[in-house]
This record gives C-alpha cells, sequence and structure tokens, in this order.
C-alpha cells in the first residue's frame, strides 16, 4: 500500500547538506538498502542537461530549487523518496514516476508507471491509475517551499521502465476518466530505477 508522509522540516535539514551525496538520503523511511539516489538543481528547458533536474516553468518550479530521489529495497518491497527544496510556500503540487527519461519537451517523460499497465492509454481509469498501482509523490510545500514524501510499494520496477520523477501543477485526481491526471508538467528529474534485485 502506498503511503503519503510529509516530512518538510527534515527534508530542509538534510537537503541543506547538498554538497554531499550521502546526507541527503539519511533517515531511511521503512529501513532497508539505498539502491537508488539522485540530487539536483532545476535548470531552465535553455540549458537542458540530461543529467540535470529540469524546469518547464520557471515560476512554479523555479531554477534555483532542489530535488532529491531516492529508492530502497528492504523487507516489503522497496521505499521512494522524493524532496525538494526552495519551491513556493504552502503550495501543493502532484508528482509521479514515469516510464521515460525527461526531454527538453514536457511530454518526453511518457506516461506514468503502472505496475499492471493498463491495456487502455492514456490510462484514466482509477483500477490502474491509483497510488498503488503507480508510484505517487504529491506533496505540501512548508513555509520554505519545502516538502519531503515517499510511497511503500509490495513490487518491484521492471528493468528500464521507470526512468523519471515528474512534478505537476496540482493534486493528482483520482475519479474515473480522469485518475492520475495532475495538470501541467512543470518540472523533471530522469532517475535511473532500479528492477528487482534478487
Ligand atoms: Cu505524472
Amino acid at each position: 500500500m502506498a503511503a503519503g508522509m510529509v516530512t518538510g522540516a527534515v527534508a530542509a535539514l538534510l537537503l541543506a547538506a547538498s554538497a554531499v551525496a550521502a546526507p541527503a538520503y539519511g533517515g531511511t523511511p521503512g529501513g532497508g538498502d539505498l539502491v537508488v539516489g539522485k540530487e539536483s538543481r532545476f535548470t531552465p528547458v535553455s540549458e537542458f542537461d540530461p543529467s540535470d533536474a529540469v524546469t518547464y516553468d520557471t515560476k512554479k518550479v523555479p531554477a534555483s530549487a532542489r530535488i532529491a530521489v531516492a529508492q530502497w529495497k528492504n523487507d516489503h518491497g522497496m521505499t521512494i523518496r522524493l524532496k525538494v527544496k526552495g519551491l513556493q510556500p504552502h503550495r501543493t503540487y502532484g508528482a509521479h514516476v514515469h516510464t521515460k527519461p525527461c526531454g527538453e519537451k514536457p511530454d518526453a517523460s511518457g506516461p506514468h508507471y503502472q505496475n499492471r499497465k493498463d491495456p487502455r492509454q492514456p490510462s484514466t481509469d482509477p483500477k490502474y491509475a491509483n497510488p498503488e498501482n503507480e508510484v505517487w509523490l504529491d506533496f505540501t510545500t512548508d513555509s520554505d517551499g519545502d516538502a519531503s514524501v515517499s510511497s511503500k510499494h509490495s513490487w518491484w520496477f521492471r528493468q528500464g521502465e521507470a526512468r523519471s520523477v515528474v512534478i505537476h501543477d496540482h493534486k493528482t485526481h483520482t475519479g474515473q476518466g480522469h485518475a492520475g491526471m495532475a495538470g501541467d508538467r512543470l518540472g523533471c528529474l530522469s532517475v535511473p530505477f532500479k528492477h528487482a534485485a534478487k
């Protein structure tokens, strides 16, 4: 089951040490082994670099903001955590794991990763487009524009099919016909998520 936990203050503290990779991923949610950790500053599309986070809207996701994504392997499966720093304060954003890497165009990151794939794409059926079958990382920022959220799953990604985390304009919808939709794609970080490592 997916569980969203927002701990903005902790995110601010941990992300403050952004020059050093390790501290950003401390405080493992649920325990386990860190298998992927990536941290980056958002850069505008005009300076697009596949290794950095990109912002498609420098007002809602400022070019100075930061993002950190981590994946842990643990007894129940995996935990994905997203941390952001320096976004708009007291604002709710949608966020998900997507199937393709970020590109210069917001659509480059493709659809959401789904554990059980909806035969009908784009998927807006709540039976498939839900936070248990996909990885949803919606968050609300604190007064500094910081947030941290994690999502736990009993399954693992298929190899090469989970490639990015996308930040959207608003909270993710859940109703029939618009489930999984969260508005414009504001920013993106390509992440080399791991498949089941036995
Ligand atoms: Cu998305």
